[in-house]
């Protein structure tokens, strides 16, 4: 009875508004964190104003309406001025204020979507990124190499990104860069890239695939021009027969075992495209899609079992000799 009593009575003001006050924080940090109003291209930047200019009309249209509405409870009996008033307020507030927003809101809002179709200038290259069940391949069409995970542009220019699934819908998402867009078996879409500033820019499948879609992670690397041209050169080099009888050894082992039937290095007789290509897995920051930082331990780890820490991901545990794994693990560091 007792609590029951003290229920009832009312709390002070400052105790009733502090969880609201609370979610409302939380709300601002959330913003804080959002890489998609964090712009750093062309894209982003068009795309993070517009949902600036929808947020604040919107924000002063409901603040003018509460208002309105707060003033329109409070009065009782209007009288025939009154009704004048409020027939002019139904016809302006009610149509022809709102129409005037909302066909200005469409006319900004597709002058930014058709901005975001075209890239300012002519793309430098194009990249044909194939999204897999969890990682992603992406394909220097211009250069003929590919490599996973990562994509590498130019600073200040743009790159066209085709994009095709292999086997589910996938999305692809950089949010600092673009938007999403859908990656299906059945069709080829496309997306353009282009970053302000070098710099390391997250990518994110947007699209629930399976298992491990949360870890399926990309990079998107831009460069100042020349590193960029560098980058390229590097990866057109096809790598050669290892000197170093180690390094030999290493690759001896690698290429007898069943990592060829999924793994391509070019120049060998490794040539599955099951799994990521692993020509320049050296020069990669991540494993597995992100899941896993690019060092020997966690290469060794991943090898061994990457089933631990990407669980249903599709590569199958490979138990190996301690000496022969040390040997591969010297062979796979020298592919730069
Ligand atoms: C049945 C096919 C298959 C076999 C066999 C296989 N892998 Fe894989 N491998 C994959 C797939 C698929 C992935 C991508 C997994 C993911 O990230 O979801 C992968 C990922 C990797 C990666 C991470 C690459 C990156 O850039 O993220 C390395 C390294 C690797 N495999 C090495 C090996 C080695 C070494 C062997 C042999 C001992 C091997 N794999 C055997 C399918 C295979
Ligand atoms: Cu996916």
């Amino acid at each position: 009875m007792r609590h029951l009593h003290a229920h009832r009575n009312p709390k002070p003001a400052q105790q009733r508004i502090l969880p609201y006050a609370c979610l409302l924080s939380l709300l601002a940090f959330t913003g804080c964190q959002a890489r998609a109003l964090n712009p750093a291209g062309p894209a982003a930047s068009a795309i993070a104003s517009l949902w600036w200019v929808m947020f604040i009309t919107s924000t002063l249209v409901f603040i003018v309406v509460m208002v309105a509405l707060a003033l329109a409870l409070r009065r009782r009996d209007v009288g025939d001025r009154g009704r004048g008033l409020s027939r002019s307020l139904v016809t302006y507030g009610g149509a022809i204020v709102p129409g005037i927003i909302v066909v200005g809101l469409m006319i900004y809002n597709t002058y930014i979507t058709v901005q975001l179709e075209e890239p300012p200038d002519t793309p430098v290259t194009t990249v044909r990124a194939m999204a897999h069940q969890f990682w992603w391949d992406f394909e220097y069409v211009d250069y003929g190499f590919r490599t996973a995970n990562e994509i590498h542009i130019p600073a200040g220019q743009s790159v066209m990104v085709q994009l095709a699934s292999d086997d589910v819908i996938h999305a692809f998402w950089v949010p600092q860069l673009h938007g999403k867009r859908d990656m299906t078996p059945d069709h080829v879409g496309q997306i353009w890239l282009q970053a302000d500033e070098p710099g390391t820019y997250q990518g994110l499948c947007a699209e629930f695939c399976g298992m491990q879609h949360a870890k399926m992670q990309f990079l998107v690397i831009a460069h100042e021009p020349e590193d960029y041209q560098a980058w390229l050169e590097q990866h057109q080099v096809i790598p050669p027969v290892p000197e170093d009888p180690r390094v030999f050894r290493g690759q001896q082992i690698f290429l007898g075992s069943e990592c060829v039937y999924c793994h391509t290095v070019r120049g060998t007789n490794a040539t599955g495209t099951l799994g990521p290509d692993l020509t320049n897995l050296a020069s990669r920051r991540d494993l597995g899609a992100g899941t896993l930082p690019n060092t020997r331990g966690h290469l060794a780890g991943w090898i061994i079992d990457s089933q631990q820490f990407k669980p249903g991901n599709l590569m199958p545990p490979s138990p190996m000799d301690g000496q022969d794994l040390l040997d591969m693990l010297i062979y796979l560091e020298s592919l730069r």
